[in-house]
């Protein structure tokens, strides 16, 4: 198993975030990612690649680039019109029929987020790049003959689609791995975060070479909400491509691996040649973001059913924050696929 971690995270430490109208510390923070990075260490998991930085023509392979260099450049920008300095966050979103683009510093990031859960500091660019560096190397490990990859990305991608940030995320890190092994063959991404998948859905919906199955809680109870009902299946050279499970909070070790076991044979039949997994693991038992029941063990047999697949695997890390847990999940998912 290669092992890709990295510091320059701590770039992004956003002072807040809003959760449902309260104004609390963020659930997703440095911390996260520490905690993981010592679990893998304890665990005798070590990285050892150098980190390459993801190239433009990957990057705007999926997302648009009007919205990247949004990302790289709005934090002066909104400071100098009034904005805040903790944190740049909009006030009015762009929805449905209300969504022209406005070039001014204090109404832009309304246009690129589609909630409050993104907030952007002065630093936060250097980050996000790293982080999709990371996924980005992952691949170019399997494109070296690795057969398994975990990348800690931090933060978090897979909310983010080809213009939008939300959630977390700002660069899609999953769509990252997945465009560039896909000059390779089909590509599958299994995305097993509590939370839909929007937008590596959006950003791969129209592509036949690459395939999207999420697992997640219900959009009637369960963010993001307004996508990943079942009936989502892509469209044109997509159609067909695109897979949700929704479930219902509540969801246990059987429940859920019988949903894993129907998603690993779609890949199969899809003909994927290399597999990306969102693997997020606010899934389990307690999460304050969660909703589902799963165990530790849970997540090694979920790692034991990817192996058995035989394709190459990266493994990108997405949410997950019962944060005393984290780093001993993401050692359970590591040990069954690396067949330990
Ligand atoms: N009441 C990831 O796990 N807040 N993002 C939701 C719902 C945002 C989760 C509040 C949750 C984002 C990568
Ligand atoms: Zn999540």
């Amino acid at each position: 198993m290669q092992i890709i971690t990295s510091t320059a995270h701590t770039h992004h430490m956003p002072p807040h975030e809003f959760y449902d109208g309260a104004l609390i510390p963020p659930f997703e923070s440095a911390e996260r990612a520490h905690i993981i990075d010592r679990a893998l260490q304890a665990a005798g998991y070590t990285a050892t690649t150098p980190i390459t930085t993801v190239p433009t023509a990957i990057l705007h392979a999926i997302h648009d680039p009007a919205y990247l260099h949004y990302l790289a450049t709005i934090y002066p920008r909104w400071c100098a019109a009034g904005g805040a300095p903790e944190a740049v966050l909009p006030s009015t979103l762009a929805v449905r029929w209300m969504h022209r683009y406005s070039p001014h510093p204090l109404a832009e990031p309304g246009y690129y987020a589609f909630d409050l859960s993104a907030p952007i500091v002065a630093h936060s660019w250097d980050a996000i790049i790293d982080s999709a560096s990371m996924a980005y190397t992952a691949a170019l490990q399997l494109q070296a003959g690795a057969r398994h990859t975990y990348a800690r990305c931090r933060p978090p991608g897979h909310h983010a689609g080809t213009d939008m940030c939300g959630g977390y995320c700002y660069v899609n890190n999953a769509a990252v791995a997945a465009q560039t092994l896909s000059q390779q063959g089909k590509v599958a991404i299994l995305d097993i975060d509590i939370h839909h998948g929007n937008g590596t859905q959006q950003i791969f919906y129209g592509r036949g070479d690459v395939q999207f199955i999420s697992i997640h809680g219900h959009p009637d109870e369960c963010y993001p909400y307004f996508l990943g009902f079942a009936d989502e299946q892509g469209q044109g050279a997509g159609l067909g491509t695109n897979h949700n499970y929704p479930l219902a909070f509540g969801c246990d070790d059987t429940q859920y691996l019988a949903v894993v076991d129907a998603a690993l044979q779609q890949i199969r039949d899809f003909g994927a040649q290399t597999l990306v997994v969102s693997a997020g693991f606010d899934t389990f038992a307690g999460d304050p973001l969660g909703g589902f029941k799963l165990s530790r063990a849970c997540y090694t047999a979920i790692g034991q059913r990817i192996r058995q697949l035989g394709l190459p695997v990266a493994i990108i890390q997405e949410g997950g924050y019962a944060i005393e847990a984290l780093g001993d999940n993401v050692v359970a998912l590591l040990d069954g696929v690396q067949g330990a």
